[in-house]
């Protein structure tokens, strides 16, 4: 009995070893490369990219670059230059090209449909990354891999209604947007403002786009500082923006995370230096790391596997203490 049994499994074993040659074989030989052929051909990765604007817009690059070679993945890489009808061409030409799976962070969250669609058409996987859009149809997509903007914003508030509690009078805030109609700039104002209603003293005085860049944050900011004569806090929407207002509030004779009290988001290493500088107050973690975790998807999805709808990237937010910390250990 157990002698037989062995021997089959030697049998199956076997079989299971010459199976895989010949699919191997099989795999190696053919050089036609079309999707879903079941051979072993690199996976090849139509991958839009909002563009340059930030600190974290870099790291994400290198992330994804990174990432794609390591998993053996042939990268097919476009810079939008942050226009949605740059991306659009984009994703087209992925299309076109046969790529197995297209990856974008889009610019904004709204004008999707249509360019979604013909990719569904074209039976290439959609995967999200770092930004949402808002399209009803949530087939046009497999997965969105990325963090909670809300949450981002809703964390900066939090920290300043602790900090502003025992103040008897207004506090005045002003707010540098992130790019008009994107994910991260409507979703860290509504988390921010649904925080700071928990005391009726914060009020935001000015709020408006900076477009994420450190010259847009620069700009505004002296705009904000001319038009309004007392500003207790700034919340920016991400690091750059709050770093080309330091020089805003410099040349204004005032002096940042002293007189104006500065929260941002992202973490990157020169809004973490500027923390750790006492130049900022306060910043909520937005991580651009996700080139590991996308190239996973982009198997799966290759591979028809199911992954979850929805993929949240971790953080945590950091204090002038926590960054000085923590900086010589940063990644990006
Ligand atoms: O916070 C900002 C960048 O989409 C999370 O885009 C990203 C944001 C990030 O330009 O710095």
């Amino acid at each position: 009995m157990s002698t037989r049994s062995t021997a089959r499994r030697v049998i199956a074993a076997l079989a299971g070893v010459l199976l895989a040659g010949s699919m191997a074989a099989c795999g190696n030989s053919d050089t036609g490369g079309d999707a879903g052929d079941g051979g072993n051909d690199k996976i090849v990765l139509g991958f839009s990219q909002v563009g340059a604007e930030s600190g974290w817009r870099t790291a994400n690059t290198t992330s994804i670059k990174e990432a794609a070679a390591a998993a053996g993945i042939e990268l097919k890489f476009d810079d939008a230059q942050q226009k949605q009808e740059n991306q659009i061409k984009a994703i087209r030409n992925f299309i076109q090209q046969k790529v197995d799976v297209i990856a974008f962070s889009p610019v904004v969250e709204s004008g999707w449909d249509t360019v979604l669609k013909e990719a569904k058409d074209a039976k290439i996987p959609v995967i999200l990354t770092d930004r949402a859009v808002d399209s009803a149809d949530k087939s046009l997509y497999k997965t969105f891999l990325g963090s909670d903007f809300v949450k981002e914003g809703r964390l900066a508030g939090e920290w300043l209604v602790e900090q502003k509690k025992a103040a008897s009078g207004p506090v005045n805030i002003v707010e540098l947007q992130g790019t008009t109609g994107s994910a991260p700039a409507n979703d860290r104002k509504k988390g921010f403002a649904e925080a700071i209603a928990a005391n009726p003293n914060l009020k935001i005085v000015a709020s408006q786009s900076g477009d994420f860049t450190r010259a847009g944050g620069k700009q505004v900011m002296e705009q904000f500082l001319k038009a309004n004569p007392k500003i207790d806090v700034l919340f920016a929407h991400n690091d750059d923006m709050g770093l080309g207002a330091l020089e805003a509030i410099s040349a204004a004779g005032k002096t940042p995370g002293k007189d104006i009290t500065i929260i941002t988001v992202d973490a990157v290493k020169d809004g973490m230096q500027a923390l750790a500088d006492g130049k900022f107050n306060f910043i909520a973690e937005c991580s651009p790391l996700l080139g590991p975790q996308l190239m996973e998807l982009a198997k799966k999805v290759k591979a028809g596997e199911e992954v979850p709808a929805r993929i949240e990237t971790e953080e945590t937010t950091f204090t002038q203490e926590q960054a000085k910390e923590a900086l010589p250990n940063r990644k990006y």
